[in-house]
């Protein structure tokens, strides 16, 4: 053989090798150690706004002129509206008080470390410049700015990470669920294009997010229940994202093995870096498992003008330390007005959260389920040198009964991690007493950090 053509035949091989290292990695292997460091930010941040928002907003939950029960994000669906009918809808998306810069900054005051907004959700509808679709913002409405660019240098600049809902299921795309009109979230129907709207719709748009708008945190996907979306397509999106942003987290609606609104994976072979209860809360610590529970502050998820069921702040500060008490993170969610802003009950409430967590970061951020079973007055988190006492429940007669850590009463010092007030506190028995202020400094949750 002609040693020039056996040396080709070399360099030939090694581009191969090259090129398959480069661009067919598979994602679905990775040592724990990677896997470790890729989720360290989102185990820190532990607190996230998501946003939805689109064309929705702006029948805000009424279809001619009549009230549509259920999420204000589902009116297509829920009103069974024809595609080209709430097509005109978009034609009166014209959000002129939007501020990216306001937006970030009220989720950023709110303790929140990132922001996952609906680059698209089931109605198709995308809130960025898409140049495989006219069915966006800068094509089928007036306002025609890009939403997820503007949104993209405002975290930038106050240091929030930006991440993007997507939705699998699409009722607008006539080669996905369009075609079920009028049931469009029909779990039994099929298309048999699918498979072309995802090689040739969905990834394309995925493909422009990933590449457009810097390193996003997280793609959080949803609608991925249809009966036309299968395992393979899941794990093949789950390696094609990863292809273009290795580093990025992905939920696990990707794929099929989520356990309906409870949320976890069942057992099988399914990709997703993590569990998505939705509206719900574990009842008890989860170690080891990395899960996000997301909820509304309302009943909606998109904005509905007559939905006025607003939780306390006492309700969604507790949340936000029984989801981190039990390791998890808390996605809460807004649904700005056809106008472009944040509902002022939103805002107020995560002004009272933001607040409630400048003096309590630490107990919050970075802190992961307690080894205790949840006690009736409140809860705790943990972090490596200190155990945290979140009192809900002040006790009457001053008194609080708190597990030991270890040997004699566990603990170094135990003080009011606000004010650094030091308590006195002793052995009794197997568990130790600590001696409290007469009224509870904090209504809502005082803080002891109990070190040890
Ligand atoms: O984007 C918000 C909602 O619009 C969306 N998810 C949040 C984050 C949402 N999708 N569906 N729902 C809310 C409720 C519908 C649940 C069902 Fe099913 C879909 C019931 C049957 C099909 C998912 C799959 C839950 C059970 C099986």
């Amino acid at each position: 053989m002609n040693l020039r053509f056996v040396s080709r035949l070399l360099w030939c091989g090694l581009l191969l090798m090259l090129v398959t290292s480069l661009f067919g990695k598979n994602y679905l292997e990775e040592s724990d150690a990677d896997r470790e460091a890729r989720m360290a930010w989102w185990k820190e941040a532990r607190f996230g706004m998501f946003i939805h928002w689109g064309v929705y907003a702006v029948q805000g939950g009424t279809y001619k002129g009549d009230q549509v029960d259920g999420i204000g994000e589902w009116i297509m669906h829920r009103a069974a509206i024809p595609v080209d009918e709430y097509e005109q809808y978009a034609e009166m998306f014209n959000p002129v008080f939007f501020d990216a810069d306001e937006w970030v900054k009220v989720a950023a005051d709110a303790g929140m470390k990132y922001i996952v907004i609906t680059s698209k959700h089931h109605d198709g509808f995308a809130l960025w410049d898409s140049k495989v679709s006219d069915w966006d913002v800068m094509d089928a409405s007036p306002f025609k700015r890009d939403i997820l660019r503007e949104l993209a240098d405002a975290c930038k600049k106050y240091g929030v990470r930006l991440c993007f809902y997507h939705s699998i299921m699409d009722w607008h795309h006539p080669d996905a669920q369009a075609a079920f009109y009028p049931t469009y979230n029909d779990r039994e129907a099929s298309n048999p294009r699918f498979p072309l709207y995802v090689e040739n719709y969905m990834k394309p748009q995925l493909k422009e997010l990933l590449t457009e708008y810097g390193d996003l945190g997280i793609l959080w996907f949803d609608g991925e229940w249809m009966k036309d979306y299968a395992t393979d397509m899941g794990k093949d999106i789950y390696n094609y994202v990863r292809g273009l942003q290795p580093d990025i987290i992905i939920n696990n609606r990707v794929d099929k093995g989520r356990q309906g609104m409870q949320g976890l994976d069942k057992e099988g072979d399914f990709v997703g870096d993590y569990g998505t209860p939705e509206q719900e809360i574990p009842d008890v610590g989860l170690p080891g498992v990395d899960w996000e529970s997301c909820m509304t502050m309302n009943r909606t998820w998109g904005w509905k003008s007559a939905d006025l069921d607003w939780k306390t702040d006492e309700v969604l500060i507790r949340n936000l330390i029984d989801v981190v008490s039990k390791g998890g993170n808390y996605l809460l969610n807004v649904g700005p007005t056809p106008e472009g802003v944040i509902p002022h009950p939103s805002v107020e409430r995560l002004r009272a959260m933001g607040d409630w967590l400048k003096v309590n970061a630490e107990s919050i951020y970075g802190s992961s389920a307690s080894p205790f079973e949840k006690p009736d007055w409140g809860r705790f988190t943990l972090k490596p040198g200190a155990l945290y006492a979140h009192v809900f429940e002040w006790p009457e007669n001053g008194k609080l009964v708190l597990p030991r850590m270890g040997n004699g009463t566990g603990y170094k010092r135990i003080q009011i991690l606000a004010t650094g007030e030091e308590l006195e506190f002793g052995a009794v028995e197997d568990e130790i007493m600590v001696s409290l202020p007469k009224s509870a400094p904090d209504s809502i949750a005082t803080v002891l950090r109990l070190t040890y």
